[in-house]
């Protein structure tokens, strides 16, 4: 399978998180992405292919202009402001404030925008996450060329990222733009199967309302974890997509024989649906080993995990989300990706 890469990835870097009450670096760092592309080489997986440009129409497909115009414009803001360093917010437009209304200031549209103070914009960012969008995109391209999966090594991630919404480390939602873009290629359904330890909010926010696009996701329970006020059970999406929105959270210290129970029912809604493409939010922080989250898979499921989505049948884009045990995390996507081609042991 070929492996989507793109430079443009690098340039989002060196910001700091808000994390148990100090700014620490961010873990979501370039490192992440250079170890996933050393164990994509080393394990023989494929060529890589560089992201093709297909501009900002597939973008506004799945987000508000507004919101991608603020993105694109909010570091050039800040620095109008005086300011260096990096943009993060200090205030958020929660419950009883009113959303209708943009503020005009950067540090209001931050808040306005933003749902966290663990995702910094620096002066790569916007680069960096139009170039992950287009990855995914280039990803989306080569089902449509009749490859049976690709795989997409992007950062910033996206499943957080909403229609008009940043945070979680996501900015554009990678995994959304690629569902849609198949949609538009003439897919009349799609699936987009979220892996990562997180649920995927943005994802679901996206496509809530649809019922062309199925969004699955297996999550630690959002009454323990981040992004805490989406993913519960019960939320089955409204509309023509009432019943199209599946979320299976699990509990803290999950681990294979529960996880692999939730696969199976995620799969069994995946055939039920009958997408003809499967669009894989790829988060590997489900790792034992993981620094920022509490379930317990070990290596080796990982491939069993690759190996269940192959079983499925359908094209299918993986698109990297989260995993934060850098020394760790090539070898469990990789051992993803392996499972699903079906190689080695
Ligand atoms: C803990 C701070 C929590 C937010 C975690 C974000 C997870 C992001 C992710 C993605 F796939 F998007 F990268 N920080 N003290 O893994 O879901
Ligand atoms: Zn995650």
């Amino acid at each position: 399978m070929r492996c989507i890469v793109n430079p443009a990835q690098d340039g989002h870097s060196g910001g700091l998180e808000f994390n148990e009450g100090r700014l620490v670096p961010c873990h979501e760092s370039p490192e992440r992405a250079a170890m996933v592309r050393d164990a994509f080489r080393a394990a023989n997986l494929g060529p890589e292919e560089p992201a093709r440009d297909f501009g900002l129409a597939p973008i506004l497909a799945v987000h508000d202009a507004a919101y991608v115009d603020f993105l694109r414009t909010a570091w050039e803001r800040w620095t109008a402001a005086g300011r260096g360093g990096q943009a993060l917010s200090f205030v958020f437009a929660a419950a009883g404030m009113r959303r209708d209304v943009p503020p005009d200031d950067i540090d209001g549209l931050l808040g306005f925008y933003g749902f966290d103070a663990g995702s910094p914009i620096v002066p790569g960012t916007w680069a960096a996450a139009y170039g992950a969008a287009q990855s995914a995109l280039t990803g989306a391209a080569l089902l449509g060329a009749g490859e049976r999966a690709a795989f997409a090594l992007v950062r910033p991630p996206g499943h957080h990222a909403g229609r008009a919404v940043f945070g979680g480390y996501c900015f554009l939602n990678n995994a959304a733009i690629a569902a849609q873009a198949l949609r538009d290629a003439g897919h009349a359904r799609v699936t987009v199967l979220d892996v990562d330890y997180h649920h995927g909010n943005g994802t679901q926010d996206i496509f809530w309302t649809r019922g062309d696009v199925q969004v699955i996701s297996l999550h630690a329970d959002p009454r323990q974890e981040f992004p805490y006020f989406l993913g519960h059970a019960d939320e089955h999406g409204a509309g023509d997509g009432l019943g199209a929105t599946l979320n299976l959270p699990l509990p803290w210290g999950t681990g294979w024989t529960v996880y692999a129970g939730a696969l199976d029912t995620a799969c069994a809604a995946v055939e039920a649906f009958g997408p003809s493409a499967v669009v894989v939010s790829l988060g590997v922080d489900t790792w034992e080993g993981d620094p920022i989250s509490r379930f317990t898979l070990r290596h080796e499921h990982f491939r069993h995990i690759g190996a269940r989505i192959q079983a499925l049948g359908r094209p299918t884009l993986f698109v990297l989300e989260g995993g934060y045990a850098v020394a760790e995390i090539g070898r469990n996507v990789v051992a993803v990706l392996q499972g699903f081609e079906g190689a080695g042991a």
